[in-house]
């Protein structure tokens, strides 16, 4: 595992050159600065048919723990998005982990063949998980990586937003190779009050840190406790759905936050 400069250096690089291919392709790369204006870059992003999978944590139909997740994935929608819903619901509950899959893939399989491949309408895959959510999501990228139904030019994720992830024998919050951008909001200390005290006898949920399964990802992360009061496990999604937005429509950082940032640990 590498961090600080070193792999800021690597990053800056990678950075460098990913803005040679994508030249034309994207709003320049996340972190880059002065291209907001670029209405022509703008466009072309837009031009690809985008969907949006969200999960939420363990139980929350019931206790309404994900305050702002439903309302994070209805305003990326709103966006232009195609939002994969379960039924009424704007995000999947945590247990239905297959029934997420299946929907996706089959918003992925356009014509119906079992397949997804170059017969099928191009489309940029985006996931948000919350809590035990936000490791299915996680799992959802690596089925993708490994789904033998799927070309291989047709399982990459192209973005990830992880709200506080969580499950109590996950020792990170691992991010597949074939995810493009990732980013991370969490706590790193459990507030007085919080909701996941008195589930977990006290000890509260803290999101797992994530670790990058390839340099090709642009993995950051964000202590949301670090710069903020009163960030709970429950107020994550709230808190961090601004930024979510940003990182979803426009494939960048959080600007406001940038001081903030820290890059993802990356085991490949
Ligand atoms: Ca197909
Ligand atoms: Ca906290």
């Amino acid at each position: 595992m590498l961090g600080g400069a070193a792999m800021l250096d690597t990053r800056t690089l990678m950075m460098f050159a990913s803005s040679l291919v994508l030249s034309g392709c994207m709003v320049g790369a996340p972190g880059g600065e002065g291209d907001e204006s670029n209405e022509d870059d703008s466009t072309a992003v837009e031009a690809t048919r985008r969907v949006l999978l969200c999960e939420q944590g363990l139980s929350d139909r019931t206790t309404g723990w994900d305050k702002g997740l439903f309302a994070l994935c209805d305003a990326v929608a709103a966006k232009g998005f195609e939002l994969v819903k379960d039924g009424s619901y704007s995000a999947f509950g945590a247990l239905n982990e297959n029934g997420a899959y299946s929907a996706l893939f089959k918003k992925l399989d356009t014509n119906g063949d079992g397949r997804v491949d170059g017969k099928d309408t191009p489309t940029k895959i985006h996931l948000v998980g919350f809590s035990w959510g936000g490791i299915n999501v996680t799992d959802i990228a690596d089925r993708l990586r490994k789904d033998s139904r799927i070309a291989q030019d047709r399982r990459t994720v192209t973005a990830m937003v992880l709200l506080d992830p969580y499950q109590p024998l996950s020792f990170h919050a691992n991010i597949p190779s074939n995810v493009e951008y990732a980013w991370e909001y969490r706590q790193s200390n459990t507030t007085d009050g919080d909701c996941s005290s008195t589930v977990s006898l006290g000890l509260g949920f803290n999101g797992k840190t994530p670790e990058a399964k390839s340099w090709n990802t642009w993995c950051s992360v964000y202590d949301l406790d670090s710069f903020m009061n009163g960030v709970g496990h429950c107020d994550v999604p709230s808190r961090a759905k601004d930024a979510a937005i940003t990182n979803l429509t426009k494939l960048e950082d959080y600007a406001p936050w940038d001081d903030h940032m820290q890059w993802c640990d990356v085991d490949d």
